[in-house]
Protein backbone atom coordinates (compact mmCIF):
# COMPACT_ATOMS: atom_id res chain seq x y z
CA UNK A 1 0.00 0.00 0.00
CA UNK A 2 1.36 3.09 -1.18
CA UNK A 3 0.69 6.44 1.48
CA UNK A 4 0.52 10.13 0.67
CA UNK A 5 3.07 12.57 1.60
CA UNK A 6 2.21 13.37 5.09
CA UNK A 7 1.76 16.96 5.27
CA UNK A 8 1.58 19.49 8.14
CA UNK A 9 -1.08 21.33 9.10
CA UNK A 10 0.13 24.45 7.35
CA UNK A 11 0.59 22.52 4.03
CA UNK A 12 -2.39 21.08 3.95
CA UNK A 13 -4.07 24.58 3.51
CA UNK A 14 -1.67 26.35 1.41
CA UNK A 15 0.59 28.35 3.77
CA UNK A 16 2.70 28.13 6.30
CA UNK A 17 2.51 27.02 9.89
CA UNK A 18 1.99 29.29 13.51
CA UNK A 19 2.29 27.75 16.72
CA UNK A 20 1.49 28.77 20.66
CA UNK A 21 3.80 31.13 21.61
CA UNK A 22 4.61 29.38 25.06
CA UNK A 23 5.42 25.92 26.04
CA UNK A 24 4.08 23.18 28.66
CA UNK A 25 4.89 23.21 32.18
CA UNK A 26 2.47 21.59 34.06
CA UNK A 27 0.20 19.05 33.16
CA UNK A 28 -3.40 17.57 34.15
CA UNK A 29 -4.34 13.84 33.09
CA UNK A 30 -7.45 13.55 30.83
CA UNK A 31 -9.57 9.96 31.35
CA UNK A 32 -11.82 8.82 28.97
CA UNK A 33 -14.80 6.43 30.89
CA UNK A 34 -15.80 3.08 28.82
CA UNK A 35 -18.87 3.63 25.89
CA UNK A 36 -21.18 1.78 28.66
CA UNK A 37 -20.34 4.21 31.32
CA UNK A 38 -20.66 7.08 29.36
CA UNK A 39 -24.14 6.02 28.25
CA UNK A 40 -24.97 5.63 32.12
CA UNK A 41 -23.76 9.01 32.59
CA UNK A 42 -25.60 10.88 29.91
CA UNK A 43 -29.00 9.57 30.83
CA UNK A 44 -28.05 10.25 34.50
CA UNK A 45 -27.17 14.12 33.32
CA UNK A 46 -31.11 13.84 31.77
CA UNK A 47 -29.48 14.21 28.31
CA UNK A 48 -27.91 17.00 29.45
CA UNK A 49 -24.18 18.37 29.20
CA UNK A 50 -24.61 20.62 31.51
CA UNK A 51 -25.70 17.97 34.06
CA UNK A 52 -22.07 16.19 33.45
CA UNK A 53 -19.66 15.48 35.64
CA UNK A 54 -16.25 16.67 34.42
CA UNK A 55 -15.07 13.40 35.56
CA UNK A 56 -16.96 11.84 32.82
CA UNK A 57 -15.94 13.66 30.03
CA UNK A 58 -12.43 13.69 28.17
CA UNK A 59 -12.24 16.40 26.09
CA UNK A 60 -14.00 19.66 27.31
CA UNK A 61 -15.81 22.00 25.01
CA UNK A 62 -18.56 23.33 26.84
CA UNK A 63 -17.46 26.48 27.30
CA UNK A 64 -14.02 28.86 26.75
CA UNK A 65 -15.62 30.74 30.00
CA UNK A 66 -13.04 30.42 32.88
CA UNK A 67 -11.31 26.84 31.38
CA UNK A 68 -8.20 28.54 29.97
CA UNK A 69 -4.84 27.63 31.02
CA UNK A 70 -3.45 30.77 33.27
CA UNK A 71 0.39 31.70 32.79
CA UNK A 72 3.21 31.16 34.92
CA UNK A 73 3.00 35.05 35.49
CA UNK A 74 -0.28 34.96 36.24
CA UNK A 75 0.42 32.16 38.60
CA UNK A 76 3.07 34.14 40.14
CA UNK A 77 0.48 37.04 40.28
CA UNK A 78 -1.87 34.68 42.45
CA UNK A 79 1.04 34.49 45.51
CA UNK A 80 0.89 38.68 45.28
CA UNK A 81 -2.67 38.86 46.33
CA UNK A 82 -2.68 41.67 48.93
CA UNK A 83 -6.28 40.39 50.73
CA UNK A 84 -7.36 43.78 52.16
CA UNK A 85 -10.93 44.34 52.56
CA UNK A 86 -10.47 47.69 51.49
CA UNK A 87 -7.95 49.41 48.84
CA UNK A 88 -6.00 46.29 47.55
CA UNK A 89 -2.90 47.02 45.68
CA UNK A 90 -4.59 44.45 43.38
CA UNK A 91 -7.19 46.56 42.52
CA UNK A 92 -5.24 49.73 41.40
CA UNK A 93 -3.30 47.17 39.29
CA UNK A 94 -6.87 46.04 37.65
CA UNK A 95 -7.79 49.61 37.04
CA UNK A 96 -4.40 50.98 35.37
CA UNK A 97 -5.15 47.15 33.02
CA UNK A 98 -8.60 48.02 32.01
CA UNK A 99 -7.50 51.75 31.83
CA UNK A 100 -4.51 51.12 29.39
CA UNK A 101 -5.78 48.32 27.05
CA UNK A 102 -9.70 49.40 26.86
CA UNK A 103 -9.61 53.08 27.52
CA UNK A 104 -12.07 53.48 30.13
CA UNK A 105 -12.15 56.04 33.09
CA UNK A 106 -13.85 54.20 36.34
CA UNK A 107 -13.67 50.53 36.57
CA UNK A 108 -15.46 48.17 39.22
CA UNK A 109 -14.72 44.53 39.65
CA UNK A 110 -17.28 42.30 39.91
CA UNK A 111 -17.60 38.02 40.35
CA UNK A 112 -18.17 37.68 36.82
CA UNK A 113 -19.46 39.03 33.60
CA UNK A 114 -23.52 38.59 34.99
CA UNK A 115 -22.84 40.59 37.86
CA UNK A 116 -21.72 43.48 35.60
CA UNK A 117 -24.76 43.05 33.50
CA UNK A 118 -27.01 43.19 36.41
CA UNK A 119 -25.27 46.74 37.82
CA UNK A 120 -25.29 48.51 34.32
CA UNK A 121 -29.04 46.91 33.90
CA UNK A 122 -30.62 48.33 37.18
CA UNK A 123 -28.99 51.91 37.11
CA UNK A 124 -29.14 52.24 33.14
CA UNK A 125 -32.74 50.68 31.93
CA UNK A 126 -36.02 51.81 32.97
CA UNK A 127 -39.18 49.79 33.65
CA UNK A 128 -40.79 49.96 29.50
CA UNK A 129 -37.93 50.73 27.81
CA UNK A 130 -35.98 49.26 25.04
CA UNK A 131 -32.47 47.98 24.51
CA UNK A 132 -31.42 47.18 21.00
CA UNK A 133 -28.52 44.64 20.97
CA UNK A 134 -26.82 42.69 17.77
CA UNK A 135 -28.66 38.94 18.83
CA UNK A 136 -29.10 38.10 22.53
CA UNK A 137 -27.12 36.72 25.07
CA UNK A 138 -28.78 34.71 27.13
CA UNK A 139 -27.64 36.39 30.40
CA UNK A 140 -27.41 39.62 28.81
CA UNK A 141 -31.36 39.71 27.42
CA UNK A 142 -32.32 38.21 31.22
CA UNK A 143 -30.86 41.08 33.07
CA UNK A 144 -32.07 43.27 31.01
CA UNK A 145 -35.64 42.07 31.21
CA UNK A 146 -35.22 41.84 34.62
CA UNK A 147 -34.82 45.45 34.92
CA UNK A 148 -37.99 45.81 32.85
CA UNK A 149 -36.39 46.21 29.55
CA UNK A 150 -37.07 45.04 25.94
CA UNK A 151 -34.62 43.46 24.48
CA UNK A 152 -34.66 44.29 20.42
CA UNK A 153 -32.52 42.61 17.88
CA UNK A 154 -31.00 44.69 15.51
CA UNK A 155 -28.24 42.55 14.20
CA UNK A 156 -27.89 42.61 10.09
CA UNK A 157 -30.26 39.49 8.69
CA UNK A 158 -26.97 37.38 7.04
CA UNK A 159 -26.23 36.52 10.92
CA UNK A 160 -29.03 34.04 11.43
CA UNK A 161 -27.87 32.55 8.15
CA UNK A 162 -25.50 30.15 8.89
CA UNK A 163 -23.77 29.33 5.28
CA UNK A 164 -23.66 33.62 4.44
CA UNK A 165 -20.05 34.33 4.33
CA UNK A 166 -20.32 38.21 5.18
CA UNK A 167 -17.34 39.14 7.14
CA UNK A 168 -18.64 41.22 9.70
CA UNK A 169 -21.45 38.94 10.84
CA UNK A 170 -21.94 40.36 14.01
CA UNK A 171 -22.98 43.95 12.60
CA UNK A 172 -25.63 46.08 13.66
CA UNK A 173 -28.33 46.88 11.15
CA UNK A 174 -28.30 50.93 11.10
CA UNK A 175 -31.86 50.69 9.05
CA UNK A 176 -33.17 48.54 11.75
CA UNK A 177 -31.73 50.80 14.61
CA UNK A 178 -32.88 53.84 12.81
CA UNK A 179 -36.21 52.85 12.63
CA UNK A 180 -36.60 51.61 16.40
CA UNK A 181 -35.36 55.25 17.89
CA UNK A 182 -38.18 56.66 15.00
CA UNK A 183 -40.76 54.70 16.35
CA UNK A 184 -40.32 54.62 20.31
CA UNK A 185 -38.53 57.99 20.01
CA UNK A 186 -34.65 58.48 21.87
CA UNK A 187 -36.23 58.67 25.19
CA UNK A 188 -37.32 55.14 25.03
CA UNK A 189 -34.08 53.66 24.35
CA UNK A 190 -31.88 53.02 27.47
CA UNK A 191 -28.73 52.56 25.12
CA UNK A 192 -27.19 50.60 22.64
CA UNK A 193 -25.88 47.24 23.69
CA UNK A 194 -23.19 46.15 21.16
CA UNK A 195 -21.06 42.90 22.21
CA UNK A 196 -17.88 42.31 20.10
CA UNK A 197 -17.78 38.14 18.39
CA UNK A 198 -21.06 37.67 18.65
CA UNK A 199 -21.31 34.72 20.80
CA UNK A 200 -25.00 33.18 19.56
CA UNK A 201 -24.45 34.24 16.29
CA UNK A 202 -21.37 32.22 16.17
CA UNK A 203 -18.53 34.05 17.22
CA UNK A 204 -19.02 36.64 14.48
CA UNK A 205 -16.81 40.12 14.35
CA UNK A 206 -18.44 43.75 14.21
CA UNK A 207 -16.47 45.72 12.26
CA UNK A 208 -14.62 49.26 13.03
CA UNK A 209 -17.00 51.31 10.37
CA UNK A 210 -19.97 49.70 12.13
CA UNK A 211 -19.02 51.04 15.30
CA UNK A 212 -18.53 54.39 14.11
CA UNK A 213 -21.76 54.69 12.14
CA UNK A 214 -23.76 53.19 15.29
CA UNK A 215 -22.21 56.21 17.36
CA UNK A 216 -22.79 59.05 14.81
CA UNK A 217 -26.34 57.27 15.32
CA UNK A 218 -26.40 57.51 19.18
CA UNK A 219 -24.64 61.03 19.27
CA UNK A 220 -27.50 62.24 17.36
CA UNK A 221 -30.14 61.37 19.61
CA UNK A 222 -28.24 61.42 22.64
CA UNK A 223 -28.20 57.90 23.07
CA UNK A 224 -25.43 55.69 25.04
CA UNK A 225 -23.78 52.79 23.79
CA UNK A 226 -22.60 49.96 25.87
CA UNK A 227 -19.80 47.22 25.00
CA UNK A 228 -20.11 43.79 25.85
CA UNK A 229 -16.31 43.24 26.07
CA UNK A 230 -16.50 39.54 26.48
CA UNK A 231 -14.54 38.93 23.80
CA UNK A 232 -13.48 42.18 21.90
CA UNK A 233 -9.75 41.19 21.50
CA UNK A 234 -10.75 38.09 19.28
CA UNK A 235 -13.58 41.03 17.12
CA UNK A 236 -9.92 42.99 16.75
CA UNK A 237 -7.76 40.12 15.29
CA UNK A 238 -11.24 40.06 12.57
CA UNK A 239 -10.71 44.08 11.82
CA UNK A 240 -7.05 43.58 12.34
CA UNK A 241 -7.43 40.30 9.15
CA UNK A 242 -10.58 41.55 7.24
CA UNK A 243 -11.24 45.82 7.68
CA UNK A 244 -9.00 47.89 4.96
CA UNK A 245 -6.86 50.02 6.78
CA UNK A 246 -6.40 47.84 10.11
CA UNK A 247 -3.47 45.24 9.08
CA UNK A 248 -0.65 46.81 9.97
CA UNK A 249 -1.96 47.84 13.50
CA UNK A 250 -1.50 46.03 16.49
CA UNK A 251 -4.79 44.11 18.27
CA UNK A 252 -4.25 46.33 21.28
CA UNK A 253 -4.48 49.41 19.28
CA UNK A 254 -7.60 48.14 17.57
CA UNK A 255 -9.02 47.53 20.61
CA UNK A 256 -8.52 50.85 22.01
CA UNK A 257 -9.83 52.59 19.25
CA UNK A 258 -13.29 50.32 19.36
CA UNK A 259 -13.84 51.32 23.03
CA UNK A 260 -13.46 54.62 22.24
CA UNK A 261 -16.55 55.14 20.73
CA UNK A 262 -18.41 53.13 23.80
CA UNK A 263 -19.65 55.25 27.29
CA UNK A 264 -18.50 51.58 28.53
CA UNK A 265 -18.08 48.02 28.69
CA UNK A 266 -19.05 44.88 31.05
CA UNK A 267 -16.74 42.07 30.98
CA UNK A 268 -16.81 38.44 31.74
CA UNK A 269 -12.90 38.61 32.67
CA UNK A 270 -12.91 34.49 32.31
CA UNK A 271 -12.83 34.42 28.62
CA UNK A 272 -10.71 37.29 26.75
CA UNK A 273 -9.14 37.99 29.80
CA UNK A 274 -7.29 34.57 30.80
CA UNK A 275 -8.62 33.70 34.40
CA UNK A 276 -11.14 31.29 35.74
CA UNK A 277 -13.00 33.55 37.52
CA UNK A 278 -13.76 37.39 37.73
CA UNK A 279 -15.60 40.40 35.35
CA UNK A 280 -15.77 44.14 35.39
CA UNK A 281 -17.36 46.99 34.63
CA UNK A 282 -16.19 50.11 33.00
CA UNK A 283 -17.77 53.33 32.33
CA UNK A 284 -16.73 56.92 31.37
CA UNK A 285 -19.42 58.97 32.77
CA UNK A 286 -18.62 60.31 36.62
CA UNK A 287 -22.38 60.26 37.57
CA UNK A 288 -23.32 56.67 36.18
CA UNK A 289 -20.61 55.85 38.08
CA UNK A 290 -21.62 56.84 41.44
CA UNK A 291 -24.66 55.11 41.35
CA UNK A 292 -22.90 52.16 39.94
CA UNK A 293 -20.41 52.13 42.59
CA UNK A 294 -23.30 52.37 44.98
CA UNK A 295 -24.57 49.45 43.82
CA UNK A 296 -22.10 47.16 43.56
CA UNK A 297 -21.67 47.05 47.66
CA UNK A 298 -25.22 45.37 47.42
CA UNK A 299 -24.90 42.72 45.41
CA UNK A 300 -21.11 42.06 44.75
CA UNK A 301 -18.58 43.89 47.29
CA UNK A 302 -17.13 47.17 48.15
CA UNK A 303 -15.75 49.03 44.70
CA UNK A 304 -12.58 47.88 45.40
CA UNK A 305 -13.18 44.26 45.42
CA UNK A 306 -16.46 43.35 43.79
CA UNK A 307 -16.91 39.79 44.51
CA UNK A 308 -13.11 38.57 43.79
CA UNK A 309 -10.07 38.10 46.02
CA UNK A 310 -7.01 40.01 45.75
CA UNK A 311 -4.97 37.57 43.70
CA UNK A 312 -7.71 37.22 41.48
CA UNK A 313 -7.35 40.72 40.69
CA UNK A 314 -3.98 40.54 40.11
CA UNK A 315 -4.01 37.86 37.63
CA UNK A 316 -6.75 39.48 35.95
CA UNK A 317 -4.63 42.40 35.91
CA UNK A 318 -1.96 40.26 33.91
CA UNK A 319 -3.86 38.30 31.86
CA UNK A 320 -5.65 41.49 30.16
CA UNK A 321 -1.79 42.50 29.05
CA UNK A 322 -1.09 38.76 27.91
CA UNK A 323 -4.57 38.16 26.11
CA UNK A 324 -3.77 41.49 23.87
CA UNK A 325 -0.77 40.01 22.05
CA UNK A 326 -0.90 39.47 18.71
CA UNK A 327 0.83 35.91 18.26
CA UNK A 328 -1.45 34.88 21.35
CA UNK A 329 -4.57 36.02 19.50
CA UNK A 330 -3.43 34.43 16.04
CA UNK A 331 -2.66 31.35 17.91
CA UNK A 332 -5.92 31.35 19.80
CA UNK A 333 -8.05 32.19 16.76
CA UNK A 334 -6.18 29.84 14.53
CA UNK A 335 -6.66 26.80 16.40
CA UNK A 336 -10.20 27.26 16.21
CA UNK A 337 -9.99 27.58 12.90
CA UNK A 338 -8.12 24.53 12.21
CA UNK A 339 -10.90 22.49 13.72
CA UNK A 340 -13.37 24.49 11.20
CA UNK A 341 -11.08 23.59 8.02
CA UNK A 342 -11.04 20.20 8.59
CA UNK A 343 -14.95 19.99 9.39
CA UNK A 344 -15.59 21.91 6.28
CA UNK A 345 -13.26 19.77 4.07
CA UNK A 346 -15.40 16.93 5.18
CA UNK A 347 -18.64 18.60 4.32
CA UNK A 348 -20.09 18.66 8.18
CA UNK A 349 -22.40 21.58 8.40
CA UNK A 350 -20.87 24.55 10.38
CA UNK A 351 -21.64 28.36 10.38
CA UNK A 352 -19.24 30.17 8.50
CA UNK A 353 -17.46 31.95 8.64
CA UNK A 354 -15.73 30.39 11.35
CA UNK A 355 -15.74 32.84 14.37
CA UNK A 356 -13.46 33.56 16.88
CA UNK A 357 -13.84 31.41 20.07
CA UNK A 358 -15.81 27.79 18.97
CA UNK A 359 -16.97 25.86 15.96
CA UNK A 360 -20.77 25.62 15.67
CA UNK A 361 -22.26 22.74 14.56
CA UNK A 362 -25.04 23.19 12.17
CA UNK A 363 -27.52 21.19 13.63
CA UNK A 364 -30.70 21.93 11.57
CA UNK A 365 -28.32 20.56 8.74
CA UNK A 366 -26.91 18.21 10.37
CA UNK A 367 -30.26 16.33 11.13
CA UNK A 368 -32.40 17.74 8.54
CA UNK A 369 -34.84 14.80 9.98
CA UNK A 370 -35.01 15.83 13.58
CA UNK A 371 -37.81 18.83 13.67
CA UNK A 372 -36.63 21.76 15.96
CA UNK A 373 -39.20 21.32 18.70
CA UNK A 374 -37.52 17.58 19.07
CA UNK A 375 -34.17 19.33 20.09
CA UNK A 376 -31.72 18.93 17.30
CA UNK A 377 -28.96 20.41 18.63
CA UNK A 378 -29.27 19.42 22.18
CA UNK A 379 -29.49 15.83 20.07
CA UNK A 380 -26.21 16.17 18.88
CA UNK A 381 -24.57 17.28 21.93
CA UNK A 382 -25.55 14.06 23.55
CA UNK A 383 -24.42 12.14 20.30
CA UNK A 384 -21.00 13.23 20.48
CA UNK A 385 -20.69 13.23 24.48
CA UNK A 386 -21.99 9.05 23.56
CA UNK A 387 -19.04 8.61 20.69
CA UNK A 388 -15.92 9.94 22.51
CA UNK A 389 -16.87 11.70 25.79
CA UNK A 390 -16.35 15.05 24.12
CA UNK A 391 -18.38 17.38 25.84
CA UNK A 392 -20.45 20.33 23.78
CA UNK A 393 -22.81 22.94 24.35
CA UNK A 394 -26.56 23.23 22.65
CA UNK A 395 -26.89 26.91 21.06
CA UNK A 396 -30.77 26.67 19.84
CA UNK A 397 -34.38 26.51 21.16
CA UNK A 398 -33.43 25.10 24.08
CA UNK A 399 -31.18 28.32 25.11
CA UNK A 400 -33.34 30.34 23.70
CA UNK A 401 -35.91 30.25 26.77
CA UNK A 402 -39.86 30.88 25.88
CA UNK A 403 -41.61 34.00 24.76
CA UNK A 404 -42.00 36.10 27.67
CA UNK A 405 -46.08 36.70 26.70
CA UNK A 406 -47.42 33.64 24.53
CA UNK A 407 -45.40 31.38 26.96
CA UNK A 408 -43.97 29.63 23.71
CA UNK A 409 -41.14 28.32 22.63
CA UNK A 410 -38.92 31.13 21.08
CA UNK A 411 -37.53 29.26 17.90
CA UNK A 412 -34.11 30.69 16.91
CA UNK A 413 -33.42 30.42 12.81
CA UNK A 414 -29.72 29.07 14.35
CA UNK A 415 -30.36 25.79 15.90
CA UNK A 416 -26.22 25.27 16.51
CA UNK A 417 -23.81 22.96 18.84
CA UNK A 418 -20.89 24.90 20.20
CA UNK A 419 -17.64 23.11 20.32
CA UNK A 420 -15.71 25.72 22.66
CA UNK A 421 -12.33 26.07 22.77
CA UNK A 422 -10.45 27.44 25.98
CA UNK A 423 -7.95 29.16 25.42
CA UNK A 424 -4.08 27.59 26.00
CA UNK A 425 -5.66 24.06 26.68
CA UNK A 426 -5.68 21.52 24.33
CA UNK A 427 -3.20 20.80 21.44
CA UNK A 428 -3.85 19.87 17.78
CA UNK A 429 -4.06 16.25 18.20
CA UNK A 430 -7.20 16.91 20.42
CA UNK A 431 -8.42 19.17 17.73
CA UNK A 432 -7.93 16.16 15.21
CA UNK A 433 -9.83 13.83 18.13
CA UNK A 434 -12.91 16.11 18.01
CA UNK A 435 -13.00 16.19 14.09
CA UNK A 436 -12.89 12.99 14.01
CA UNK A 437 -15.75 12.32 16.42
CA UNK A 438 -17.90 14.80 14.61
CA UNK A 439 -17.10 13.35 11.54
CA UNK A 440 -18.09 9.68 13.24
CA UNK A 441 -21.31 11.50 14.40
CA UNK A 442 -22.48 12.92 10.89
CA UNK A 443 -21.74 9.13 9.19
CA UNK A 444 -24.61 7.97 11.06
CA UNK A 445 -26.32 10.82 11.43
CA UNK A 446 -29.57 9.17 9.78
CA UNK A 447 -29.92 6.76 12.27
CA UNK A 448 -30.69 9.14 15.24
CA UNK A 449 -33.06 9.97 16.49
CA UNK A 450 -34.70 13.56 18.79
CA UNK A 451 -35.50 14.47 22.23
CA UNK A 452 -38.44 15.31 24.51
CA UNK A 453 -37.77 17.79 28.02
CA UNK A 454 -38.83 16.28 30.96
CA UNK A 455 -38.27 19.16 33.54
CA UNK A 456 -38.22 22.78 32.80
CA UNK A 457 -36.99 25.71 34.88
CA UNK A 458 -38.06 28.69 34.81
CA UNK A 459 -35.31 30.94 34.31
CA UNK A 460 -32.05 30.08 31.65
CA UNK A 461 -33.59 26.67 31.59
CA UNK A 462 -30.94 24.97 29.10
CA UNK A 463 -28.41 24.87 32.29
CA UNK A 464 -30.78 22.87 34.38
CA UNK A 465 -33.37 21.01 31.97
CA UNK A 466 -34.18 17.10 31.73
CA UNK A 467 -34.08 15.09 28.45
CA UNK A 468 -35.61 11.81 27.06
CA UNK A 469 -34.86 10.20 23.88
CA UNK A 470 -38.15 9.63 21.59
C1 LIG B 1 -20.28 30.95 27.55
F1 LIG B 1 -24.56 28.58 28.35
N1 LIG B 1 -20.67 33.12 28.39
O1 LIG B 1 -20.23 31.45 26.39
P1 LIG B 1 -20.43 35.19 32.94
N2 LIG B 1 -21.63 37.97 27.68
C2 LIG B 1 -21.18 37.04 26.83
C3 LIG B 1 -20.92 35.76 27.29
O2 LIG B 1 -20.47 34.85 26.45
C4 LIG B 1 -21.11 35.45 28.68
C5 LIG B 1 -21.58 36.48 29.53
C6 LIG B 1 -21.82 37.71 29.01
C7 LIG B 1 -20.56 31.84 28.67
C8 LIG B 1 -20.92 31.24 30.01
C9 LIG B 1 -22.36 30.93 29.91
O3 LIG B 1 -26.22 30.60 28.52
C10 LIG B 1 -25.00 30.68 29.10
O4 LIG B 1 -19.04 35.50 33.37
C11 LIG B 1 -21.00 37.38 25.41
O5 LIG B 1 -20.62 33.80 32.49
O6 LIG B 1 -21.43 35.62 33.93
C12 LIG B 1 -20.89 34.16 29.18
O7 LIG B 1 -20.63 36.13 31.64
C13 LIG B 1 -21.82 36.23 30.98
C14 LIG B 1 -22.79 29.79 29.30
C15 LIG B 1 -23.27 31.93 30.16
C16 LIG B 1 -24.12 29.65 28.93
C17 LIG B 1 -24.60 31.80 29.79
O8 LIG B 1 -20.07 29.75 27.77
Amino acid sequence: MTHPTPLTMGQQFGRRSWAEPWKIKMVEPLRMISPEERAGALVDAGFNTFLLRSDDVYIDLLTDSGTSAMSDRQWAGMMLGDEAYAGSRNFYHLEEAVRRFYGFRHILPTHQGRGAEHLISQVAIKAGQFVPGNMYFTTTRLHQELAGGHFVDVIIDEAHDPEHLHPFKGNMDLGKLAALIEREGAAQIAYVSLAGTVNMAGGQPVSMANIRAIRELCDRHGIRLFLDATRLVENAFFIQEREAGFAERSIAEILLEFCSYADGAWMSAKKDNLVNIGGWLAVNEDDLFEELRNLVVVYEGLHTYGGLAGRDMEALAIGIEESVQDDHVRSRIGQVRYLGELLTDWEIPIVQPVGGHAIFLDARRFYAHIPQDEFPAQTLAAELYLDSGIRSMERGIASAGRDAKTGDHNRPKLELTRLTIPRRVYTQAHMDVVAESVKAVHDKRDATRGLRMTYEPKYLRFFQARFERL
